[in-house]
């Protein structure tokens, strides 16, 4: 019996010491938790992104949307302009009443934005632009821009197409060429019109036709069905994006003619940007689609790392150009060179899709 007591006495000790010390060190684990917590205040950004135009833009949104989260320090507000610089400069102005901390901006267009982004400067908020460029006049309006290099993207392709034509004895009077343009006044259509436009200049390639694809498969198809009736003779097609380029194979095939780089023989050679679209990965592959100049999406790090720059009283580069590839298959053309620099070029496998 009194060994009984003395061994309950002994374990009501020991449960009153555990948990006494286990409910004593948890609260003060939890409210230290909770202290800093509420203590580090969320960066509050906004977003305005151009829309859902094609894969590119998916792939750049959900880029930015794993970036910018609670846990990552980061309360975003992301706003789709549905390709309408109105939106985008609603958007704008409904930031700066919110009072967020940063402005992200992916301009539709490049021109247009110098009252309201004057506005956000004077509300005292930093602007970044990310993919697309802004043309204002006072450069201070925002802080930095991340993206691609465009106009050298064009180049690339354009140097793969002027090794090709002599790789294969093709003389540059007979390649017939358009242009199926992205959205008008978009930093990725003007870069890449102007690369070509150029080229077809320096290389004496005929530019057949010009015509706005708006960076959509539906409208690549519209656009390419309609030149292809009117100029039976063209043989190189030269898309501005992934989805218009998948458009104008659904065009090429709709008609019964054939995608490839047979050109002399009546194939037509399609030539495009981004590589993001797994479909059109597939198309290189398959030599459907003859090269892609790579356009890389993946902003959502580079955006978080510019902001950090800033909070930590850093100033950022004004302009961060990303690396980006060169895509094709194998048509015995390894390297390029534009702009000076050489290239490698990715032969795109079925392993590598
Ligand atoms: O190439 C296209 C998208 O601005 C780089 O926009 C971006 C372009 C991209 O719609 O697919």
């Amino acid at each position: 019996m009194k060994k009984k007591i003395i061994s309950l006495f002994l374990s009501v000790i020991l449960v009153f010491l555990l948990t006494g010390c286990s409910s004593e060190s948890s609260t003060g684990n939890d409210s230290e938790v909770l202290n800093t917590n509420s203590q580090k205040k969320l960066i509050k950004v906004g977003f305005s992104q151009v829309g859902a135009e094609s894969d590119w833009r998916s792939a750049n949104t959900e880029s930015m949307r794993e970036v910018f989260t609670a846990e990552n320090g980061y309360q975003l507000i992301f706003e789709d302009a549905q390709q309408k610089q109105t939106n985008q400069i609603m958007h704008i102005r409904s930031f700066i009443q919110q009072e967020v901390d940063y402005i992200v901006l992916a301009p539709v267009t490049e021109t247009g934005w110098d009252t309201v982004l004057q506005e956000a400067k004077d509300a005292g908020i930093p602007v970044l632009i990310v993919d697309r460029m802004v043309d204002v006049k006072d450069d201070s309006l925002y802080v930095c821009w991340v993206g691609s290099n465009f106009e050298l993207e064009a180049q690339k392709a354009c140097a793969f197409l002027d090794a090709f034509t002599i790789k294969n004895g093709i003389e540059a009077k007979n390649i017939n060429i358009v242009d199926i343009q992205g959205t008008i006044g978009a930093s990725a259509q003007i870069g890449r019109t102007k690369g070509l436009k150029d080229a077809c200049k320096a290389n004496g390639w005929n530019l057949v036709a010009v015509e706005n694809g708006e960076f959509t498969q539906t409208k690549g198809r519209e656009v390419t069905e309609a030149l292809l009736n009117k100029h039976p003779e063209i043989n190189v097609i030269y898309c501005e994006n992934d989805n218009e380029a998948l458009g104008a194979l659904e065009a090429i095939e709709s008609l019964g003619r054939v995608a490839g780089t047979d050109i002399m023989n009546g194939e037509i050679m399609v030539m495009s940007f981004d590589g993001v679209n797994r479909e059109a990965r597939q198309d290189v592959i398959d030599k459907k689609i003859a090269c892609i100049a790579e356009c890389n999406p993946l902003h959502g790090p580079r955006v978080a790392s510019l902001i950090e720059k800033i909070e930590n009283g850093m100033v950022p580069d004004k302009m961060s150009f990303v690396d980006e590839e060169f895509f094709s298959a194998d048509y015995d053309i390894s390297s390029i060179i534009a702009g000076g620099n050489v290239y490698p070029v990715t032969f795109l496998k079925e392993d590598s899709n």
